[in-house]
């Protein structure tokens, strides 16, 4: 009965693996990964559009994220929101981010953003398109981002 049961657990197991998503989509270079880069899908004509990842430092010293490229965008800059009297507001970030030692920074809606301007094509759900992140320390260190229809469910 015991064995029995193991079996079914493992089944549950493996069904549970098909419903998340086909590829991994987490990349790592030494003790820096970034965590689900990921767009939004938009209509045919949006000129611009956000990039949301995580970066987790998981080693003993500082770095800084100081820029981005991608082949899919006239211009790529990191972006803050920030509240100007009572309003929010996307902002430049011309000093970089920095990652401190054994912390997570969350790039998310209404937060830091990578902005991606004067696109070549339209994106589409289920797609995936590569970024460059340039760091201090690191290096460079490319993505792939997923274009996705429905933010992920289980944003780290
Ligand atoms: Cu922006």
């Amino acid at each position: 009965m015991t064995r029995f049961r193991h079996a079914c657990n493992a089944l549950l197991c493996l069904a549970s693996l098909l419903a998340l998503p086909a590829r991994a989509n987490d990349f790592a270079v030494g003790n820096l990964h970034i965590l689900q880069p990921w767009s939004q899908e938009l209509p045919p004509n949006a000129p611009t559009v956000a990039v949301y990842l995580t970066l987790d430092n998981q080693g003993m010293g500082a770095d800084r994220l100081l820029g981005v490229d991608t082949p899919i965008a006239g211009q790529a800059e990191i972006h803050a929101h920030v509240d100007q009297d009572g309003m929010m507001k996307m902002q430049k970030v011309d000093d970089g981010v920095i990652v401190a030692p054994g912390t997570r920074v969350a790039f998310a809606p209404m937060g830091y953003h990578i902005m991606l301007m004067q696109l070549n094509g339209p994106l589409r759900d289920g797609q995936y398109f590569p970024l460059v992140l340039h760091f201090e320390k690191a290096g460079d260190i490319s993505v792939d981002v997923d274009v996705l229809k429905v933010p992920p469910v289980d944003p780290r």
